[in-house]
């Protein structure tokens, strides 16, 4: 996917010069500043994004990151910060030849407070390995995705990161207390903290959330996290029509409460790629037109199980679901959520991708795919699967070869009828380069110019994330 991003010419940045690599080799060891097989810095983990970049720099901590950025604020070194590089729009790919900043060495810190349930850790912590430290103590992190294995929690910070239990937990903003972050200037900016209530002035550590690195590096996290839920169960519904999976989100809100934790959605379509590209089985005889993944996170497995139980049977009595299945083991609950989480890596098995990740009043959610197949009728595939009940959808297109004349077309219809309809362009996975063209629909001029602003305070000389969400000649 090369975005229109590419085609911005190149800022009005130094190039780097051997005295640059020798400053750098003093600040954090040579073995960190890597010159030489960098390609798993320079391209997205899809191989989709290309980029370059002249060197790679490893930082183990936040005085190191502030001496890097402190001399290519004076030098003008544009830079792009990367975290476990598992982002989905290109935010943490070079594009030109930007140092790349990684934060994966800053990961030493980690210290809970149990009695408050607050954690603060560096921020090239992968999110997995904390979720495990957190087990071990009866805790839990409250976001979960995908790319646990491989994402760390600044990046997740900076990129917004959604997921799967958003519904239940609430989103970073619910659990975010403080952060460190390194502006461009080099300045070390200890924001927020760790109290579970400051209301003394503006909750600036929140800047951070989706900044995706223009205003800085994010090198610290501090944020509440939740006691590990006791019983986790989950079931799979499969429903004919979209209006029946809406009426039966309602009915799990008020059947299953507060035990609510995951409520996706899979279409027909998308469980049909998962099939054929993938050695998984759909957990259904037969084909449906959209199966629903419901988890319930509670206290009291056998309370939960007959709340859950309960909720199928409604939904079977009423005929708003022509199935269900409830997972009756570890294994089984696993496989249904492969069938939700592999759905990415079906579809992009599925021939030359487009990616969409909008949000929506669930009104429009599912008529975006209906009418984007409609006018695609012929010319791709189009798949839908997300979290239905956080009103996100991932719209995602193939194509046997890439399709030039369906690329120029797709991205806008798709954005303006989002936006058109109420909806967000990026629910969850950010602007970075693949919508940067994008990024003022359905902004005000005002909000824009705002946006620009704080630019200027953390990144006067916007080196930071060039051509991406704040591009640095606007
Ligand atoms: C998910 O929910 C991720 O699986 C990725 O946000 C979505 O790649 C996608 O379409
Ligand atoms: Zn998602």
């Amino acid at each position: 996917i090369r975005s229109a991003a590419a085609s911005l010419s190149r800022g009005n940045f130094a190039k780097i010069s051997s005295a640059d690599l020798s400053f750098f080799e003093k600040s954090i060891g040579n073995d960190y500043v890597k010159t030489k097989e960098i390609d798993n810095y320079t391209s997205d983990w899809t191989r989709q994004m290309k980029g370059s970049s002249e060197c790679v720099l490893l930082p183990t901590s936040t005085e190191e990151t502030s001496a890097i950025l402190r001399y290519c604020a004076e030098k003008r070194i544009a830079i792009v910060v990367q975290g476990g590089n598992t982002g989905l729009v290109g935010g943490a790919t070079p594009i030109y030849d930007e140092v790349v900043l990684s934060t994966s060495r800053i990961n030493k810190r980690f210290h809970l407070e149990a009695s408050s349930g607050v954690l603060t850790l560096d921020g090239g912590f992968i999110l997995a390995d904390a979720d495990n430290r957190l087990a071990e103590r009866g805790f839990m992190m409250p976001l979960d995705l995908g790319a646990k294995g491989s994402c760390q929690i600044g990046g997740c910070v900076a990129a917004g990161a959604g997921g799967i239990r958003l519904l239940r937990y609430g989103s970073l903003h619910s659990h975010l207390l403080g952060c460190t972050l390194v502006d461009g200037k080099g300045t070390i900016l200890n924001l927020g903290g760790r109290l579970r209530k400051d209301n003394t002035s503006l909750h600036t550590a929140h800047l951070a959330i989706g900044s995706e690195g223009q205003l800085g590096v994010v090198t610290s996290v501090t944020m509440g996290v939740v006691p590990r839920p006791q019983s986790i169960l989950s079931a799979m519904l499969a429903v004919s029509s979209y209006s029946d999976c809406i009426r039966l989100l309602s009915l799990a809100r008020s059947k299953l409460g507060e035990i609510l934790s995951s409520f996706e959605v899979i279409d027909g379509d998308t469980m049909k790629c998962v099939e054929r590209h993938l050695p998984l089985k759909n957990v259904f005889e037969g084909e449906h037109n959209f199966y629903l993944l419901i988890e319930t996170h509670g206290s009291n497995g056998d309370h939960d199980a007959e709340k859950l139980n309960g909720f199928v049977e409604e939904a079977l009595g009423a005929e708003l679901a022509v199935d269900g299945v409830a997972a009756n083991s570890e294994s089984e609950r696993a496989h249904m959520w492969r069938l939700r989480e592999e759905s990415p890596l079906a579809a992009a098995k599925d021939g030359y991708i487009y990616k969409f990740d909008v949000s929506l009043p669930l009104e429009h959610f599912y008529r975006l795919t209906e009418e984007t197949r409609e006018k695609l009728k012929g010319r791709a595939r189009v798949y839908c699967y997300g979290h239905l009940g956080d009103g996100n959808s991932h719209l995602n297109v193939t194509t046997d070869g890439e399709d030039e004349e369906l690329k120029k077309e797709l991205s806008p219809f798709v954005y303006n009828w989002v936006v058109s309809h109420g909806g967000s362009i990026s629910a969850e996975h950010g602007i970075g380069q693949l919508k940067r063209d994008y990024r003022s629909l359905g902004k005000s001029e005002e909000e824009s110019a705002l946006i620009r602003s704080l630019k200027d305070v953390f990144d006067p000389h916007r080196i930071l994330c060039p051509y991406k969400m704040i591009h640095s000649q606007e």
